[in-house]
């Protein structure tokens, strides 16, 4: 397998043949899993959010904001669904792990997880790329083995989704048994599932059905007792992509899908954080449809 050859092809959104894309998930599973649970980095290092399988947006991204290769990037998740260039996304980054593996970071999301392939877009787009649906099962094999955390200059703590009263210290995301689908309880849940709010001190329900909601009291505590000054996680649909909440600079939600689902308006954001952990956004609008191939889009409704 060739590394550059295969980011050529995805980087043109060629369709991967399936013995190459066998080959390039098996090596990505074999990176990922040689990986700890929460991966320390020292600044600097872009953070991004969201992906939902906007392939276009992504390499916008790139172009605007620095190739991977002279910078280091750590994703925050949810790489497919929702979009419809899911596939070419997640292998383009498994190709950038492969070809930079200290260059880049990929963290799992909720999305990265059968239960919600099977209903969100990935397993369509499968059926509608290759004739039988084995890809599917690499692809989730290959989520099985991405770390949950990253933590910056011993300071920054990068996750997909939140807190929870299960997830009180670090040491709590350390111990996470991550390679098996993502449950419907416990702390693995939580940590990719939670979102914080205003609305309570505390915890609360979550509307989604899945994870916490946590308030600023509990938010708070947890920084102190593992020494942080900031969280930065993903998961929530943001028009301006991105927003501290609780009305202070400690708890960052970054979203990276501009123009989601075609029918929102927001743009996307990543952030930069520079080695004296200076922190500075990066705001881009989406790709617009027609500067992208979505033919297949209308052979279907026809
Ligand atoms: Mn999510």
């Amino acid at each position: 397998m060739n590394i550059d050859n295969i980011l050529n092809k995805l980087k043109n959104k060629e369709t991967l043949e399936t013995n190459d894309l066998k080959l390039l998930l098996d090596k990505g599973a074999e990176l990922f899993k040689a990986e700890p649970n929460i991966i320390q980095v020292t600044a600097p290092a872009t953070i991004v959010g969201d992906v939902h399988g906007h392939f276009y947006d992504l390499l916008k991204l790139f172009e605007t904001n620095g190739e991977i290769g002279d910078k280091k990037y750590i994703f925050l998740g949810d790489y497919v669904n929702r979009g419809v260039f899911s596939v070419l996304s997640f292998c383009y980054l498994v190709s950038l792990k492969i070809k930079f593996p200290d260059q880049i970071i990929m963290l799992r999301g909720n999305h990265e997880s059968r239960q919600i392939c099977e209903v969100y877009g990935l397993k369509t787009e499968i059926e509608r790329i290759y004739s039988n649906t084995d890809p599917l099962d690499w692809l989730i094999e290959t989520f099985y083995n991405l770390p949950l955390a990253a933590i910056i200059n011993n300071t920054i703590l990068c996750i997909h989704g939140g807190i929870s009263d299960l997830i009180k210290t670090i040491d709590d995301i350390e111990t996470i048994d991550r390679f098996q689908e993502v449950p419907t309880t416990g702390k693995f849940t939580d940590l990719l599932w939670s979102d914080p709010t205003e609305e309570v001190e505390m915890y609360k329900e979550s509307p989604r059905g899945a994870g916490r909601l946590f308030g600023k009291k509990v938010f708070d505590e947890f920084l102190e007792k593992n020494n942080l000054t900031l969280v930065i996680r993903s998961h929530m649909y943001v028009e301006e992509g991105y927003k501290y909440h609780f009305g202070e600079e400690k708890c960052l939600t970054i979203f990276s899908s501009p123009k989601y689902s075609f029918s929102c308006n927001n743009v996307g954001a990543v952030l930069n954080i520079d080695q004296d952990l200076n922190r500075t956004f990066k705001v881009f609008e989406g790709v617009p449809d027609e500067e992208k191939d979505l033919s297949f889009l209308k052979e279907v409704k026809k």
